[in-house]
């Protein structure tokens, strides 16, 4: 059994033979991945290690910090930077681009990352995970903040982590996505999950809709249309779902479909949306759409959205082909004045909920 089975490294090196990118590229992802089963193995020590709580530290987005944040940052900092791959790194958690050490040799290769994505969940025992994106430095010289600035449709490889029960790697390398799941036995991530997948239709939602309120009128109407199942336009039930951990909400939609939506909203007008595009965005854009899904920032394509700052949000919408391209068009029907907002049986003329209904 065990010699049939596709290790991490087998696998890397069969996909990137002949391809531009070289052994370095499948080296890196080795780091990364050892980088990964040490946060595998903190994650899972919780409270017995004081990995839970909160520092009173902030971060460059004015976050409160965890100790876990700035661990799995050190973890992935050290895992990767004296191995002459990498030229540069940047991370949520750090302000400025990190430097490779003047001991180490410089690669050809950066490195962006959100060291523990969904870290609000951690005391609460549910999924986090770790995101990563790798673009090219073709130059001698060390990065400047303007080299991590490249559109997503130029990332190489991307990838996640997500510490559940078991713990899962979840990559492309530009040849489709696949999952390895961690044997903690022996120490390796195993290939369970080749070819991902995202189904084209699907009846799943995923948005924080306490912020409804907040959203422009294209999303309004999309999850009203949702939320009205048969009764509504989509003569059909929809199931929603909400982790607050977008590596759990993205392997959900990798697996069984989904739609996966933080859209811009008008809660924070500086911020145009939530998510990170280098470390979040575009990372995950690109497992998506290499699984056959759509990445969209609901008026174009995400992985063509041009960086302007290094912790720059985007929003995001994300999964099953079908919706994504529905949401785009609630957008763009909007933009030009054509919509159709639609209101929900509920709210009509024979409602319940009429003021004088009730009364
Ligand atoms: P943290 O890493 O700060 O916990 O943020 C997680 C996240 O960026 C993403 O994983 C979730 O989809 C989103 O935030 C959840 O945000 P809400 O606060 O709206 O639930």
């Amino acid at each position: 059994m065990f010699t049939r089975r596709t290790t991490l490294s087998k696998f890397l090196i069969e996909q990137l033979k002949g391809s531009k990118e070289s052994n370095d590229l499948a080296a890196l992802l080795v780091d990364v991945a050892a980088a990964i089963k040490a946060i595998s193995a903190v994650a899972a020590k919780g409270a017995l290690e004081g990995n839970t709580g909160s520092l009173e530290t902030v971060n460059v987005q004015g976050e409160t910090q965890k100790p876990l944040d700035v661990l799995t940052n050190e973890i992935m900092l050290r895992h990767c930077d004296w191995g002459g791959l990498v030229a540069g790194m940047a991370s949520e958690e750090m302000e400025e681009p990190f430097a490779i050490p003047a001991e180490y040799e410089r690669g050809r290769y950066l490195l962006l990352f959100d060291p523990l994505d969904g870290s609000s969940n951690i005391d609460l025992n549910v999924a986090v995970g770790t995101i990563f994106s790798v673009l090219v430095h073709d130059s001698a010289q060390p990065p400047q903040l303007q080299d991590f600035l490249q559109i997503g449709k130029k990332q190489v490889a991307a990838g996640y982590a997500i510490y559940g029960p078991s713990t899962l790697l979840v990559l492309t390398v530009g040849r489709g996505t696949h999952g390895f799941t961690l044997d903690r036995e022996i120490g390796n991530f195993i290939l369970t999950h080749p070819n991902l997948s995202v189904p084209n239709e699907t009846s799943e939602f995923a948005i924080n809709t306490s912020n409804e309120r907040f959203w422009e009128p294209p999303m309004q109407r999309y999850v009203e249309e949702c939320k009205a199942g048969k009764t509504g336009p989509r003569e059909r039930d929809f199931n929603m779902r909400w982790i607050a951990s977008m590596v759990a909400e993205v392997h959900r939609i990798l697996i069984r479909g989904g739609v996966f939506m933080y859209p811009r909203d008008s809660k924070a007008p500086n911020k145009s949306g939530r998510l990170r595009l280098l470390y979040e965005a575009n990372p995950m854009a690109m497992l998506i759409e290499q699984a056959g899904g759509l990445a969209s920032t609901g008026r174009g394509c995400l992985l063509e959205k041009q960086p302007e700052q290094l912790h720059q949000r985007a929003p995001v919408i994300l999964g099953s082909r079908c919706e994504v391209e529905r949401i785009e068009r609630y957008h763009h029907e909007y933009d030009k004045g054509e919509d159709q907002p639609f209101v929900s049986p509920l709210f009509n003329e024979r409602s319940l909920f009429r003021p004088e209904a009730r009364a």
